[in-house]
């Protein structure tokens, strides 16, 4: 009987790839530039668990500690994520930047800021205004549970 075609293909590395893959890991990632975005992004998480989607959330700003998002993004797919949900107020560089360090989908949530001077246009003109290339998906503002809806669309959950 003749070898299978694709026999010899190599597979030892995604083996390798995906062997610390946990079955239980989460498949969506939610970020959030700060603990002040926590009561507008738990509408994400909650959307996400009642519907049975594994998640998990962080906090941590583009501009405060860059290096932990590039990294987070850099270690994401590997880790078993499919999809990131990204808030952030103000100038809200972090669903930008994740985009820029994944080829995962990032959805961003534009959030309403205490000291937001357009009450969240702000947000949503850096969320949505990136450059070719480099896409993020963008909801409306404070829509974090919108973002969730679309995840599970994406995962086909
Ligand atoms: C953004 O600045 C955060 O996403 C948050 O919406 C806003 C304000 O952050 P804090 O000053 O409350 O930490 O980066």
């Amino acid at each position: 009987m003749p070898e299978h075609p694709v026999a010899d293909l190599p597979y030892a590395e995604p083996a390798v790839e995906f062997e610390g893959v946990d079955v239980d890991a989460p498949l969506v990632g939610i970020v959030m530039g700060s603990k002040s975005d926590m009561p507008a992004m738990e509408a994400a998480e909650k959307e996400l668990t009642d519907r049975g989607i594994r998640c998990e959330v962080r906090v941590m700003s583009a501009h405060r500690e860059p290096d932990t998002v590039a990294e987070y993004a850099r270690s994401a797919r590997l880790r078993g994520l499919r999809v990131i949900i990204a808030g952030a107020g103000l100038s809200a560089a972090l669903p930008g930047v994740v985009a820029a360090h994944s080829d995962l989908p990032v959805i961003g949530v534009p959030l309403t800021s205490r000291t937001s001077v357009a009450g969240g246009l702000d947000a949503l003109l850096s969320i949505a205004q990136m450059p070719p290339g480099v896409p993020v998906a963008c909801v409306g503002v404070d829509g974090a549970r919108n973002a969730a809806v679309l995840a599970a669309r994406i995962l086909g959950a």
